[in-house]
């Protein structure tokens, strides 16, 4: 049998940073509650959750990054909704969130997870957003969980 290394879905004694643009608040907040949601049902408690609110998708990266580099917070779950509308600009804004989103993360070797929603129209975010089609924030924080536990599992493995 090889050797699995996995994370755990566990989130009790671990320190999250949410980072949730205020743009679309209406599905925002959603995506918020649907993080608080999974990290409360996976053994976080409010002590353990820091929110910061930023304008837009645009901005998450910008607190990202120095949330991760910071080294206080285990990962960063970054929500937020771009959705399309009758001009390009959307377009740039979503390309630089998520391009900065991923680079949070690969610059400080911490989690930092994607929970931007990026549609066509409303219908389709709130569809995401606690709806039909589940919720992205929730999504964005068992990916965080996991990937803390996963970093945890490499470290100990390649010490032994
Ligand atoms: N910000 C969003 O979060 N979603 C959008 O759909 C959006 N659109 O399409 O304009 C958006 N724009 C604002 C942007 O993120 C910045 O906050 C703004 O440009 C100030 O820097």
């Amino acid at each position: 049998m090889p050797k699995v290394i996995e994370g755990v879905l566990t989130a009790g004694g671990q320190r999250y940073a949410i980072v949730v643009s205020r743009f679309h608040s209406i599905i925002t907040n959603r995506l918020l509650e649907g993080a608080l949601d999974c990290l409360h049902r996976h053994g976080a408690s409010d002590e353990e959750i820091t929110i910061h609110y930023c304008p837009g998708a645009f901005e998450i990266p910008q607190v990202a990054l120095p949330l991760a580099a910071s080294k206080k917070f285990d990962a960063v779950i970054c929500l937020g909704a771009v959705i399309r509308g009758e001009t390009p600009h959307c377009d740039y804004v979503a390309s630089e969130a998520t391009k900065g989103i991923a680079q949070a993360g690969l610059a400080t070797g911490v989690p930092v997870s994607f929970g931007l929603l990026t549609t066509d129209t409303v219908e389709q975010a709130i569809e995401r957003a606690g709806s039909k089609q589940g919720n992205k924030g929730w999504d964005a924080a068992i990916g965080a969980i996991e990937m803390v536990n996963l970093f945890r599992a490499m470290k100990k493995s390649v010490k032994n």
